[in-house]
């Protein structure tokens, strides 16, 4: 579709470091799974609030669509421009500043382009922890994680996203600000709004601010991978861990030994700690904040008790710092092994923690009813029941004929999912790829009040069309 050229009125908001054209736009105009691609006037950087704020109030004035954008690192194209002629990404990436860190009070208070790693980073020269922590941390940003509520490795300890916010500034559809950088723990003051803009995935709001919460340092560590005969045996290891000491879990993932091989396959600077390959394989991450928790002595008593049992054939524990990023380098690496092994398509779901073995066989079993020869990549988030139902695509297969069936491939994942009890999206949110079955699955009442909500704040349309609800001319 033919673009309009953007009007006079942004480059005075924004100078020339603010705006970016033509070529310089590309990285924005495409998503990390390579799935959307799209095209806008100008990509809009600016590097206050009251830049977003005038650029917002330009935008609406004009009628021109806002793509809000962070990290870029969506699983679900949500910060991805449509093919339309009117339209901007809002980059956040020059708000990039720590504004306080108050270990009194366990708080930091951040501008919405703060890479994940930078905040973590700081929080710990500071003595404390930020907890959040994704494959994506060295890149996606605090305004895009709170605007996707992501979840990631920490949830079965510390939450979501959403646990981890205390306040936010957001620049409305309209242009005005909501200054809501309370750093309260209890502020039961009317709608708690705040948590309206998190997970609202740039459709409400552009959040420009956030006071986030700190939690101590972790001074003691144990982490292993183990080998495990099947998804029962790893889901019964968790409950093992949990029951042993529940504070102590700061995640337990699991991997399946197709996903393993792919990752020892594609990604270079890998190898596996164990004796051999397994089908299945669980990785067990323990920390206390406190010195002589004992946590070496939990995970070596825990396993053997498993060992005995039969739910672990073979476990590695990490001797040092270095071996405990090694191990986690072969959970995290699976996004990018799958990536590079060809084409995939991912179902990010969720189910009760105690439905993960039934849903890891069942949908594994749907896919390969389906299309024959696709191998079935479930992996992550075992302790807080999500996990990522990927298909990669049988050896041999044209990409494009595996890709044409995505929508049948989660159809199927998510008809395993709806008899158990989950969802079809747990942590990476709708984006462009999921509103069809937003409308689906959340239809009725739910539905009506979700678009009575952005009928209300954004009347207009402008902010992130296409985006959790389907685009509309
Ligand atoms: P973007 O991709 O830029 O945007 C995401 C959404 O938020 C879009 O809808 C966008 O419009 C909106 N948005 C961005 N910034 C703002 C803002 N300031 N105000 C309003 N709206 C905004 N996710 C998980 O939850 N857990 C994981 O373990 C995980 N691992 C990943 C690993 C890899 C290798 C990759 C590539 C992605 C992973 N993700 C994971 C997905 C992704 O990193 C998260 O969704 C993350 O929260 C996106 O942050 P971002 O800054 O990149 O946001
Ligand atoms: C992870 O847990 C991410 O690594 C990405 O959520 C999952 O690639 C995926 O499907
Ligand atoms: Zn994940």
């Amino acid at each position: 579709m033919p673009l309009d050229s953007l009007p006079p009125g942004f480059a005075d908001i924004l100078g020339p470091s603010g705006l970016l054209t033509g070529a310089d736009m590309d990285a924005y105009l495409a998503d990390w799974r390579g799935l959307y691609r799209g095209q806008a006037m100008a990509v809009l950087r600016p590097g206050s609030t009251e830049e977003v704020a005038a650029c917002v109030k330009l935008c609406a004035a004009q009628g021109i669509r806002i793509y809000p954008q962070g990290g870029n690192t969506s699983m679900v194209g949500g910060a991805t421009p449509q093919d339309a002629p009117r339209q901007v990404v809002l980059s956040l990436a020059r708000m990039n500043r720590v504004l306080d860190v108050d270990v009194a009070d366990m708080t930091m208070t951040v501008e919405a382009g703060l890479v994940l790693a930078t905040a973590q980073g700081v929080a710990a020269e500071h003595g404390a922890l930020f907890p959040l922590s994704l494959g994506a941390e060295g890149t996606a940003m605090i305004g895009g994680l709170l605007s996707t509520n992501a979840g990631g490795n920490t949830t079965v300890r510390y939450g979501n996203a959403r646990e981890l916010m205390l306040g936010l500034e957001v620049v409305l559809p309209d242009g005005s600000v909501i200054e809501g950088l309370r750093r309260l723990r209890k502020d039961n003051t009317g709608y708690a709004l705040r948590h309206l803009f998190v997970g609202a995935e740039g459709t409400l709001g552009i959040i420009t601010k956030a006071v986030l919460r700190l939690f101590p340092a972790a001074r003691e560590t144990a982490t292993a991978l183990c080998a495990c005969p099947d998804e029962d045996s790893a889901l019964a290891l968790f409950r093992r861990f949990r029951a042993a000491d529940e504070g102590a879990v700061r995640a337990f993932e699991y991997m399946s030994g197709t996903g393993m091989g792919l990752v020892l396959r594609h990604i270079e600077g890998v190898a596996l700690p164990l004796a051999e390959e397994a089908a299945h394989y669980a990785l067990v991450d323990l920390s206390a904040s406190r010195e002589g928790a004992g946590l070496r002595g939990l995970l070596e008593s825990v396993l053997e008790a498993a060992l005995e049992a039969g739910e672990v054939t073979d476990a590695a524990l990490a001797e040092s710092e270095a071996q405990r990023q090694a191990i986690w380098k072969l959970r995290e690496e699976h996004p990018e092994a799958q990536k590079r092994a060809g084409a995939s398509v991912k179902s990010d779901v969720s189910v009760p923690v105690s439905a993960v073995p039934a849903l890891i066989r069942e949908a594994s079993a749907a896919c390969r009813a389906l299309i024959p020869g696709a191998r079935p990549v479930p992996f992550g988030h075992m302790g807080d029941g999500n996990i990522h139902m990927n298909l990669q695509q049988p050896e041999g297969m044209a990409a494009d004929e595996f890709l044409a069936r995505s929508h049948d491939i989660m159809d199927a994942v998510n008809a395993v999912v709806r008899r158990l009890g989950g969802s079809f999206s747990a942590e990476h949110g709708v984006g462009r790829l999921k509103t069809g079955m937003l409308e689906e699955w959340r239809g009725g009442a739910e539905y009506a009040a979700m678009r009575a909500i952005k009928a209300a704040l954004d009347p207009r349309g402008i902010m992130n069309p296409g985006v959790v609800f389907p685009a509309t001319p």
